[in-house]
């Protein structure tokens, strides 16, 4: 039996004025009419971040409702101890997690577009995410800062050091750059669907073109404190079988290392486009070649 959802049934509610919505009356699955699917896409768009409460996805159904976003790409380029197909599973025994603001694979030419996030096992206290707006933290510029983002270029890279971040710590970070990925981005970016201009950063920044490490990092710090500044970012308390949509394009994330027990979120993860700056230019690799890294062809 095919279930169908009435797109009056859907209600968006704003978690804040910046960012974050909760999106009820519906189930997701892959079977969801065209104008459901088109609404939450436009919602996840305008809000950044979508919240679902208990969808209790099995895994068919996680990336069958992910491939109608787009393509679904391989769990991760380079972490294959957690990666099964599309998805990309992040355990942890108790106070390890991605305690570092991110935009998922920045270090790819073309960085996902969404991330399809579903909680299986979530501690009782503890363990929060949080999202930023990086649109809002561009808008926010002060003129002298907008023009000097406009105009500057990131090298991000996969060298990034992951060592707190997982279980298996130092197994990892020798997983995660197995392959060395490094693409030069504009720091502002022009959003392929609202045309709006965001901050393009996070922690796989490695250098700014142009300036020398220490001042990269000292810029890098000013810029990023706009984007993860508290009235811009919205939290998600998890609670087993949630599932949360970001828009990767627009949004930085962190989920909160401040649990003691088990952890389980698994991500599938949709292909983005290559980002283009306000000049028209767009995003070069400098090293790496991930032009494969797109799942199957399950484009709706
Ligand atoms: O563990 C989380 O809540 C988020 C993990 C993460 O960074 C991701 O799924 O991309
Ligand atoms: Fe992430």
């Amino acid at each position: 039996m095919t279930l169908t959802t009435e797109p009056t049934q859907l209600t968006i509610r704003r978690t804040g004025s910046r960012i974050g919505a909760i999106i009820d009356g519906i189930q997701l699955s892959g079977d969801l009419p065209a104008e459901v699917v088109a609404r939450i896409r436009a919602a996840v768009v305008e809000h950044k971040v979508v919240f679902f409460r208990g969808q209790h996805l099995d895994d068919a159904t996680h990336q069958a409702f992910a491939a109608r976003l787009g393509s679904v790409t391989p769990g991760h380029p380079t972490i294959q101890s957690s990666t099964e197909g599309a998805f990309l599973t992040l355990a942890s025994a108790g106070g390890r997690a991605a305690s570092s603001w991110h935009t998922d694979v920045t270090f790819l030419q073309n960085p996902p577009a969404f991330s399809v996030l579903r909680g299986l096992t979530i501690p009782e206290y503890g363990g929060n995410t949080l999202w930023a707006n990086t649109e809002a933290a561009y808008a926010d510029l002060p003129e002298p800062l907008r023009v000097l983002a406009d105009n500057l270029w990131a090298i991000h890279s996969n060298d990034y050091d992951y060592a707190d971040a997982f279980d298996g710590a130092e197994r990892r970070f020798e997983e995660f750059t197995r392959l060395s990925f490094e693409t030069r981005h504009p720091v502002v970016r022009v959003h392929p669907e609202s045309g709006k201009r965001s901050l393009l950063l996070g922690h796989f920044v490695k250098q700014f073109v142009g300036l020398r490490p220490s001042e990269s990092q000292q810029l890098f710090g000013l810029l990023q404190a706009r984007v993860t500044k508290p009235e811009n970012t919205a939290r998600w308390v998890w609670s087993t079988g949630d599932v949360v949509i970001w828009d990767n394009r627009a949004t930085q994330h962190y989920a909160i290392a401040d649990f003691d027990q088990p952890r389980t979120v698994r991500r599938v993860t949709v292909a983005g486009d290559i980002p283009v700056a306000v000049d028209g230019r767009t995003s070069e690799v400098v090293t790496g070649d991930a032009s494969g890294f797109v799942l199957d062809d399950l484009i709706s």
